[in-house]
């Protein structure tokens, strides 16, 4: 699934084409409680440098960017990262045991085959908002799902 979104510029940049942004493959796994974070994952990719700030959605409280970083001994946990930079030509892949959205304080519960629109604020592009469908709580990837 590739979703070409037109962006809006908020930002004045004279003498810049305008930023775009495309979103590839947006997914949410199943939550199996309300009360759990969920997990969204997309792929981004950018015709110029730019800069992923701030996420939102209808169906979370807040929406945090987390990174995961594993220490000396092999452990593995999850940080929060500020922003996420998308170099030109470079897509950057948020994907289970890497990088992802968290969803926190989920207003319901995300049911497998619904979607949920997803809001994300980029400094060149702007605001674009996807859907992302929701696939089964063990669902590594929208690949994956395909026969
Ligand atoms: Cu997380």
């Amino acid at each position: 699934m590739k979703l070409l979104v037109a962006s809006l510029l908020t930002f004045a940049m004279p003498m810049a084409a305008q930023a775009e942004i495309i979103v590839s493959d947006p997914w949410a796994r199943a939550s199996v409680l309300a009360s759990r974070p969920g997990a969204a994952y997309l792929t981004l990719t950018s015709d110029e440098l730019d800069r992923l700030l701030e996420v939102t959605s209808p169906v979370a409280g807040h929406v945090m960017l987390h990174g995961i970083e594993t220490d000396a001994a092999g452990v593995s946990r999850m940080v929060h990262i500020e922003g996420l930079d998308i170099s030109p030509g470079t897509p950057v892949t948020l994907a289970p045991g890497s990088s992802h959205l968290m969803l926190m304080d989920l207003s319901r519960k995300l049911e497998e085959g619904e979607s949920f629109p997803l809001t994300l604020v980029f400094e060149a592009a702007g605001k674009l908002t996807v859907e992302v469908p929701v696939l089964g709580p063990g669902a590594m990837g929208p690949t994956e799902e395909r026969p």
